[in-house]
């Protein structure tokens, strides 16, 4: 039989009362670990309570192959392909650039797969692989205007040092993991070249000593232990392009078309409370979460608490800026003793939403259907 409040306020001294009957919420929640989704590789998911705290130990880790070792002092970046002068940069050169810091979120194009019915294949992360960092570097842009590209260049191919064999479809042996950005996004000033993370040096699991950060386009762009740069005159149609990380386009002139994975799409979740959690009827809560639109703003977040048969726009909103997220909190009461399907949903400055239902033109990546909660009040 469980205690009442008087009780326990009979029964036991006032500190572990006051610990023991505090809400659950962001300052009394202990810290947990990251979420181990494969061993070795290892990745690593970062649970709801620690999404977004700015803490690099909580940074969900997604890495295809081994760590490689790399070392700093000797560390080399080439720049090579459809370029007038050919570079090989060392982390000084690099740091001798104009340097620049930006707060820039990440999110995996398989972020939330385990919510998809039926099950696919693939890492089976929650929520919880996004983050986002402050990071220190130069702009992509910078580099390539110091090798001078030449006419005709089209994309700019990132290679990290890491390699390995995918077995199913099979690659020609061991290949890097790497990445082509077409020429425009590459001179964005979201493009960046980076060698710190939250004002420490990149860990060996985000890249260390230098990673690409793409703003605003899934994770998988933002190459880590880059080691070389080649530009090409044309598309690069590299495994993590083509096979991995690309989904169905329907053009209506033509059959359909396997097209890279590219910019994030928008997406809001909810936190507190997590799905499963016993509320009582009559007691005010505020439900809480977090938004974001890749290259766009939030413009609004919206509230259901009927599985998204009405919906409410969400008033308490931070801030939006592209590449960032956006906090959000609404108050709620439930009123009667039942389950609650709660959900919210995103749209951003291009009135671009997130639809009810899974596409599965999309095959395992860009997952932003909406994604209800079950709550009980009680
Ligand atoms: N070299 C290299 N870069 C990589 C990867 C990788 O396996 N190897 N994984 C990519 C993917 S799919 C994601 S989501 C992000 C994750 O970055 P993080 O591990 O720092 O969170 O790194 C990207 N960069
Ligand atoms: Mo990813």
């Amino acid at each position: 039989m469980a205690l009442s409040r008087r009780e326990l306020l009979r029964w036991t001294p006032g500190v572990a009362v006051a610990a023991a009957l505090a809400p659950p919420g962001p300052s009394s929640a202990r810290a947990e670990p990251l979420i181990v989704r494969m061993y070795e590789p290892r990745n690593l998911e970062t649970p709801l309570s620690e999404l977004f705290t700015g803490k690099t130990e909580k940074f969900f880790v997604r890495s295809h192959f081994a760590v490689p070792q790399l070392d700093a002092k000797t560390f080399r970046l080439t720049v090579t392909g459809h370029v007038e002068k050919k570079l090989e940069l060392s982390l000084g050169d690099l740091k001798a650039m104009d340097v620049v810091d930006r707060e820039i979120l990440i999110e995996c194009a398989g972020n939330g797969r385990v919510f998809l019915v039926p099950q696919v294949r693939g890492l089976q992360w929650g929520h919880g692989g996004v983050g986002q960092a402050r990071w220190t570097g130069v702009p992509l842009g910078a580099i390539l205007e110091r090798a001078r590209l030449k006419p005709g260049a089209a994309e700019v191919v990132l290679i990290g040092a890491d390699r390995g064999a995918v077995a199913d479809p099979a690659t020609p042996g061991a290949i890097p993991f790497d990445r082509g950005i077409p020429l425009s996004k590459a001179q964005k000033d979201e493009t960046l070249m980076v060698w710190n993370m939250n004002d420490e040096p990149l860990t060996a699991a985000h890249g260390a000593p230098l990673r690409a950060i793409v703003g605003g386009w899934y994770g998988m762009a933002s190459v880590k232990w880059l080691t070389q740069i080649v530009v090409l005159d044309r598309p690069h149609t590299g495994f993590w392009q083509t096979f991995d990380y690309s989904y169905w386009q329907r053009p209506a002139d033509a059959p359909p078309q396997l097209v890279p994975v590219t910019a994030i799409l928008p997406k809001a979740i909810i936190t507190q409370p997590e799905a499963g959690a016993v509320l009582r009827v009559g007691q005010p809560l505020v439900v809480q979460g977090y938004a974001w639109a890749g290259e766009n703003r939030v413009a609004k977040v919206e509230f259901s608490s009927d599985g998204g048969r009405t919906w409410t726009i969400v008033k308490d909103v931070t801030k939006s800026e592209p590449l960032q997220v956006s906090r959000w909190s609404h108050p709620f009461t439930p009123a009667d003793p039942r389950t609650y399907p709660f959900v919210v949903r995103c749209t951003d400055d291009r009135g671009n939403t997130q639809a009810a239902t899974r596409d599965p033109d999309r095959r395992s990546y860009m997952i932003n259907h909406l994604i209800p909660i079950e709550v009980t009040a009680q």
